[in-house]
C-alpha cells in the first residue's frame, strides 16, 4: 500500500438502481483508492441490503460505519444541510445520480470548490472517447462536473483493476488444491473437480433451458456453479425442487449446483476456479475479463435494441479472431438465433484455446494505458491545479 501525501479525501454516491451491480462498482473503486492509494473514502449508498449481499460485515442498521478502512454512509435521501467545511476534495457521481440539493450548495460554498466527476458506465463503442473527461457547468452554481467515462483504450478512463490482481489469480489457478478447497465449500466433491466447470450469472431473459439441455446432452461432464437466485425458474425446472444454496441435481452428462451469493472478493475465486465463466452487466464482465478464461457476457438490456449495439461495439475490439464465441455471445443475447445448440456450444469449446491466448494479450492491451483508479487520480490532480 503507498499512502501519498497528497492523497484526497473522497466521496462517492451509489444509488442502486436494481441489482448489485452499482454497488460492486462503488465498493470496488471505493476499497481500491483506500487500500492502495490512502484516499479517504466516504461511500454514501441508499441500499444497504444490496451492499451487505456482496459484502456481508455491513450493518444494516448503521447511519455510520467504517467498512475495511472505508467510512459508509446510508444516504437516506435528498434532504438535509451539508456545511462546507464536511465536503471532500472530491464527489463523484455514480452513473449520474442526483446528489441531495443542499450537498451541492455545500460544494459550491467550500474553498477551494471539489472535483466534481460523474463517473459513467463502461461500453465499447467510439463515441465515449469524444465524451470522457467532457466539463458540463451547473446551471446555476458555480461548479463545474466533468465525466468519467471508463474504457479500453488510452482515450477513455481505464477498467478497475486492482495491484496484485494478476498474481494472486495465477497462484491460485495453478494450486489445484486451494481450487478444490474452494470448490468443496459449496459440495463440489473431488469427481466433480474433474468436470467442464461452468459459473452461470446472468439475467432472467437468458436462454439458460437450452443451455441446461446441451449440457445434459453433451459427450462430456459439465458442472454448472449458479448462484441463488439467478435464473431462478429454468434452473428449479431442471432441479425439480426449490433453487436455493445447496441444491444440486445431476441428469446426464449435467451437474447443476446452487450457491450461496458470495463475498465479492471470492466471486474472483469463483470465476478463476471455473473453465469457462457467463457473466452479466458490468462488475462481473470486467472480473472475467481479469479471469483469464473464456467468458459469455449477458448484457444488461437497453431500449431500441441499444444494447445489441454495445455488445457489438465489444466483440468488433475482444473477439474479432474468436468467430464461434462472438457468435455465440450474439445469440446468448438474443442478436441472432442461435440455431443447433450442440454444434454452436462445440464450436465455442473448440475455440478455447484461442480464448485463452486472446485474454492474456487483452489484459497487457488494456492495462498498457494504466488502470482506471490510477487515471482516474491523475485526472483529478490536473483538475486541482
Ligand atoms: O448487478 P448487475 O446486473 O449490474 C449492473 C446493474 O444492473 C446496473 O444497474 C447496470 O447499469 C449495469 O449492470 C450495466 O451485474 P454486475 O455488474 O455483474 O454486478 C454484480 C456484482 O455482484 C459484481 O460486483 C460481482 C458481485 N457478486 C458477488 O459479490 N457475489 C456473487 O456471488 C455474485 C454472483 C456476484
Amino acid at each position: 500500500m503507498s499512502i501519498r501525501p497528497t492523497a484526497p479525501s473522497l466521496a462517492i454516491f451509489c444509488k442502486v438502481v436494481d441489482n448489485y451491480g452499482d454497488i460492486g462498482i462503488c465498493w470496488r473503486l471505493a476499497r481500491q483508492l483506500q487500500h492502495e492509494h490512502g484516499v479517504a473514502v466516504t461511500l454514501w449508498v441508499d441500499d444497504l441490503a444490496s451492499y451487505r449481499r456482496i459484502c456481508p460485515e455491513v450493518d444494516l442498521g448503521a447511519e455510520v460505519q467504517q467498512v475495511q478502512g472505508v467510512t459508509v454512509r446510508h444516504w437516506r435521501g435528498q434532504d438535509g444541510a451539508f456545511a462546507p467545511d464536511g465536503i471532500p476534495e472530491v464527489v463523484i457521481e455514480f452513473f449520474g445520480c442526483d446528489l441531495p440539493p443542499g450537498y451541492v450548495e455545500a460544494m459550491a460554498a467550500r474553498t477551494p470548490r471539489p472535483v466534481w466527476l460523474n463517473y459513467e458506465g463502461l461500453t465499447a463503442e467510439d463515441w465515449v472517447e469524444g465524451c470522457h473527461r467532457l466539463p458540463s457547468m451547473h446551471p446555476r452554481l458555480r461548479l463545474t462536473k466533468h465525466f468519467y467515462f471508463p474504457g479500453f483504450n488510452e482515450r477513455t478512463g481505464g477498467l478497475l483493476h486492482e495491484a496484485g490482481l494478476d498474481e494472486r489469480r495465477r497462484a491460485f489457478q495453478q494450486d489445484h488444491a486451494a481450487v478444490a478447497t474452494f470448490l468443496a465449500r459449496f459440495g463440489v466433491t473431488p469427481q466433480e473437480l474433474a468436470a467442464r466447470k461452468v459459473s452461470l450469472f446472468c439475467y432472467p431473459d437468458a436462454p439458460v433451458a437450452h443451455m441446461l439441455q446441451t449440457w445434459t446432452g453433451g459427450a462430456k461432464p459439465t458442472l454448472c456453479l449458479v448462484p441463488e437466485g439467478v435464473a431462478r425458474e429454468q434452473v428449479e425446472a431442471f432441479l425439480g425442487a426449490a433453487a436455493v444454496a445447496g441444491a444440486a441435481a445431476t441428469h446426464g452428462a449435467l451437474t447443476l449446483r446452487v450457491l450461496p451469493f458470495v463475498p465479492q472478493p471470492d466471486y474472483d475465486l469463483l470465476l478463476w476456479a471455473c473453465d469457462l465463466n457467463f457473466v452479466r452487466g458490468e462488475d462481473s464482465w470486467v472480473r472475467a475479463q481479469w479471469a483469464g478464461r473464456p467468458f459469455v457476457w449477458h448484457i444488461y438490456v437497453q431500449d431500441e435494441n441499444l444494447h445489441h449495439k454495445k455488445l457489438r461495439a465489444f466483440l468488433d475490439r475482444y473477439a474479432a479472431q474468436l468467430p464461434a464465441l462472438a457468435r455465440f455471445m450474439l445469440g446468448w443475447n438474443g442478436a441472432l438465433a442461435i440455431g443447433d445448440w450442440n454444434e454452436a456450444w462445440q464450436a465455442v469449446l473448440n475455440e478455447i484455446p484461442h480464448d485463452l491466448a486472446r485474454a492474456e494479450e487483452w489484459r497487457g492491451e488494456v492495462l498498457a494505458h494504466g488502470d482506471l483508479v490510477t487515471k482516474l487520480l491523475d485526472f483529478v490532480r490536473e483538475l486541482g491545479r
